[in-house]
């Protein structure tokens, strides 16, 4: 198949850099978004989302004249043999997957498919979702897929921070409606990676290889969490524990930390349940994995509790300074961060929040009902808890700690160090 014009519909983390890649191998590329604020910034060459390298790769693939982007999605595609959709799908307030951007998108699709046209869909999706959703939507074009146009799904798996690197060199996925889809798509994802492309059977298997990537994932961390509160408990520090654990050849136990965020781990297991429970099987494990990641701000709210109690002082009125609402390190993205759930306890307790993150944007941390403050006044703050293991925070030192109270949830800095000098050092796994 020749590769006259590739559409990309959605332009977010995944969306941009993997039109820009696409340019840099010189296909043209017409990316489809909604926000104009978005549109004019890539048309101007510059990138709207903060990730390594992404704002020179966009900025090339633009004055290069290989990418342009517009809000006209019927208008793109008609000079396009390829459509790729890679739009968000998030969770609704049922823990079900929201597929109205993959619908709509698949519906303007429909309305300019034209015959041996292929559609690659990279969204995350319960399983099925190719097979029942979507092609019926695109067979409203009156052609029939796999026959008169080809589909193929291919995962995106890179990580936040080294997205652009993972894109171009991590092992590839892809699963075909037939072998000719399949094998076109092999072909496309052949010119932006030197990762090895792994052909699996057809559509379901590759969504679910997605799935379940990211629920070993979470269920890993979720025994790491639930060893960490038993190792509490008896007096073990869990953090030396998993670390000698791990140097079993077998063994690789993930690290325990304040619960588990971004729109990845946080939510993809969820759609397998959605999924399972619907064809009228179980998913207990999965499912327990959930509760116990996002039970795990309750259990900070303990170690605080216990932490403030040590020093004759209640939450209740106290000042609470908060290191990191980022759902990870050295990134700025918030969602589904367990910051979040762990300030709205504390405010419902009665206690004041300040926050500071390097690089999530301030009126983020105030949505969640904290005050965005600087480092120093977190300091000052009567109970100190870090959340986030952004690079910036491993210098901490004792002194810093005026009110010698801190609670460390990720396992980047020593307790010793900081009982040493007097402070109260209270950590998830940490004795
Ligand atoms: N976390 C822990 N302990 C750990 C590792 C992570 O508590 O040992 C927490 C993090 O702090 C964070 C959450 O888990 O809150 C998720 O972080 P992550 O680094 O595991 O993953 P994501 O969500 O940034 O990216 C994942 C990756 N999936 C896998 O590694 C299987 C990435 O490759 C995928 O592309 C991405 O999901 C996605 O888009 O699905």
């Amino acid at each position: 198949m020749k590769f006259s014009q590739i559409t990309i519909f959605g332009l977010g983390y995944i969306g941009l850099p993997t039109a820009a890649l696409f340019a840099k191998s010189r296909i043209k590329v017409i990316g489809v978004a909604r926000d104009k604020e978005k549109i004019g910034m890539i048309n101007e060459g510059k990138s709207p989302i903060i990730e390594a390298g992404l704002n020179e790769l966009v900025h090339n693939a633009v004055k290069s004249g290989y990418l342009s982007v517009t809000d006209n999605g019927l208008e793109a595609i008609k000079n396009s043999n390829i459509m790729i959709v890679i739009v968000p799908t998030p969770m609704d307030e049922y823990n079900r997957a929201d597929l109205s951007a993959v619908k709509s998108t698949c519906e303007i699709i429909s309305h300019g498919l034209k015959k041996d046209d292929m559609v690659i869909i990279e969204s995350t999706a319960p399983q099925g979702t190719c097979q029942n959703i979507i092609i019926p939507i695109l067979e409203k074009s009156g052609l029939k897929a796999g026959i008169n146009f080809g589909i193929a799904y291919t995962p995106e798996r890179a990580l936040p921070n080294n997205t652009i690197y993972e894109m171009t060199h991590n092992a590839r996925v892809i699963g075909g409606i037939n072998n000719e889809s399949a094998n076109n798509a092999v072909s496309l994802y052949k010119k932006i990676t030197y990762g090895d492309i792994i052909k699996v059977k057809n559509l379901i298997t590759a969504e679910t290889v997605k799935l379940i990537e990211n629920t070993y994932r979470d269920t890993n961390i979720a025994l790491a969490n639930e060893i960490a509160m038993i190792c509490e408990g008896l007096g073990v520090d869990a953090i030396e524990a998993i670390n000698a654990a791990n140097h079993h050849p077998r063994v690789n136990i993930l690290t325990p930390g304040p619960g588990v965020g971004g729109h990845c781990l946080a939510i993809d297991p969820y759609f397998i349940v959605e999924i399972a429970e619907q064809n009228g099987l179980e998913a207990p494990l999965i499912k327990t994995a959930r509760i116990t990641n996002e039970g795990m701000p309750n259990h900070v709210t303990n170690l605080i509790i216990d932490a403030q109690k040590e020093n004759g002082k209640l939450v209740e009125n106290s000042e609470i300074g908060i290191l990191g609402v980022a759902y990870k390190g050295n990134v700025p993205d918030a969602r589904e961060t367990p910051a979040e759930a762990l300030i709205k306890i504390l405010l419902g307790m009665g206690a004041k929040i300040c926050a500071h993150d390097p690089y999530t944007p301030k009126k983020v941390i105030e949505s969640f009902g904290a005050s965005s403050v600087d480092l120093k006044q977190i300091f000052d703050c009567e109970c100190v808890v870090l959340l986030t293991d952004h690079d910036q925070y491993k210098k901490i030192t004792p002194e810093m700690i005026k009110n010698k109270v801190f609670v460390c949830t990720r396992p980047i800095l020593d307790p010793e160090k900081f009982r040493k000098k007097g402070v109260i050092f209270k950590g998830v796994g940490r004795v």
